[in-house]
């Protein structure tokens, strides 16, 4: 495999694609952060990174590979690479889009049943024999006829919209700009929290995003509002969606990313109303498949002189003059 092009494999993804990418490359693995270093200490001649997991590519990193080519993300998501600074560099940048739609959508209405019908509290009832002890678990509060808030309303926040429809919602959305969608856009996101009985949170991360939900827009939502999260934890700010959640100004949240993954604070994870999961938005055995699939068929597209099938937009340009 001497003359293969050098590949930086970022992550410990499944066998079948360690074997898929080492058919076609010369694969250098790299599981943490201390081996990631001291690949780029030795960068000179890799062309390709495939990357499961959040690793940072930032210009000093892109500094150490004078010869990457491209960059191929398990996610849709790809905030932690600085992709304008790439395709500046003639780097090709592709992404996961689309195949982890619906599973997103999925867990994100698992999320809400969940704190809305107090799904945990309430099998922590019958388990531990507080049923038999103080009689019934009380009432809680229904997820249908209800108003949502989706801010973000791309591929995801569409296949949300879809799949919640048997609960009746009426449904508003914020984004930057409207969209061709049957819902009711809201260009103030403070005014689209006052009027939504759960706010659902599918944005991109990063620096434009960062703090988009503030206190401001979690008092809009008040006592009876439900947050959920199911984009990046840096979209909300944690300290102040904690604050009114203790304080009782935030009826309760359900949240699969937060702002230092994997470090959830203390005070969330004591709190009854809301429910937590590690960022397993996509988490099937069924999905992640898709998802690794596209990431060698990205790889494999490339090393075959082809264009990329699912490139970032910054990089739409640069593929297509590929
Ligand atoms: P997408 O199709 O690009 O949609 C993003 C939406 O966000 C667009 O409607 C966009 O509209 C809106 N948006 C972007 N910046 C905004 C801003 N500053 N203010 C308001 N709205 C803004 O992306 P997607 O495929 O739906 O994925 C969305 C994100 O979900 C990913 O980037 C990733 O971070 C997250 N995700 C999480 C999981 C998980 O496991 N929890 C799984 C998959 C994805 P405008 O451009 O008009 O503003
Ligand atoms: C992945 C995600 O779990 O697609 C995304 O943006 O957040 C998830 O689907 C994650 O990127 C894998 O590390």
């Amino acid at each position: 495999m001497s003359d293969a092009p050098r590949l930086l494999l970022l992550g410990s993804p499944a066998d079948r694609y360690v074997e898929r990418l080492t058919a076609s490359a010369a694969v250098t693995q790299a599981e943490t952060q201390e081996a990631f270093t001291a690949a780029l200490a030795d960068g000179a001649g890799i062309q390709a990174i495939a990357m499961f997991g959040h690793w940072v590519i930032s210009p000093e990193v892109l500094d150490a590979l004078p010869d990457l080519k491209v960059i191929s993300n398990f996610g849709v998501g790809y905030d932690t690479i600085d992709a304008a600074e790439a395709a500046r560099r003639g780097i090709l940048v592709s992404h996961t889009p689309d195949v982890l739609n619906e599973e997103v959508a999925d867990t994100t209405l698992m999320l809400w049943l969940a704190v809305s019908r107090e799904l945990l509290p309430s099998e922590r009832w019958a388990r531990s024999g507080d049923w038999e002890a103080k009689g019934n678990y009380p009432l809680t509060r229904s997820i249908r006829n209800r108003t949502v808030g989706i801010l973000g309303m791309g591929r995801i926040g569409q296949a949300i919209a879809e799949t919640i429809q048997p609960f009746n919602p009426t449904i508003l959305y914020h984004t930057r700009s409207p969209k061709d969608v049957p819902y009711t856009y809201v260009g103030d996101l403070v005014e689209m929290a006052r009027q939504a009985d759960v706010l659902i949170v599918i944005t991109p991360g990063g620096a434009a995003t960062r703090h988009l939900v503030n206190a401001a827009v979690i008092d809009a939502l008040g006592p009876e509002g439900i947050v959920i999260n199911v984009a990046r934890g840096t979209v909300i700010d944690e300290a102040a969606l904690t604050d009114a959640l203790v304080s009782g100004r935030l009826g309760g949240a359900g949240l699969d990313v937060f702002e230092d993954e994997p470090k959830i604070p203390d005070a969330l994870k004591s709190l009854e109303n809301v429910v937590l999961l590690p960022h397993v938005g996509s988490a099937s055995v069924e999905t992640r498949q898709m998802m690794g699939d596209l990431v060698c068929d990205n790889v494999d597209q490339w090393l075959a002189g082809k264009t990329v099938k699912t490139p970032v937009p910054e990089c739409w340009d640069l593929n297509a003059s590929q």
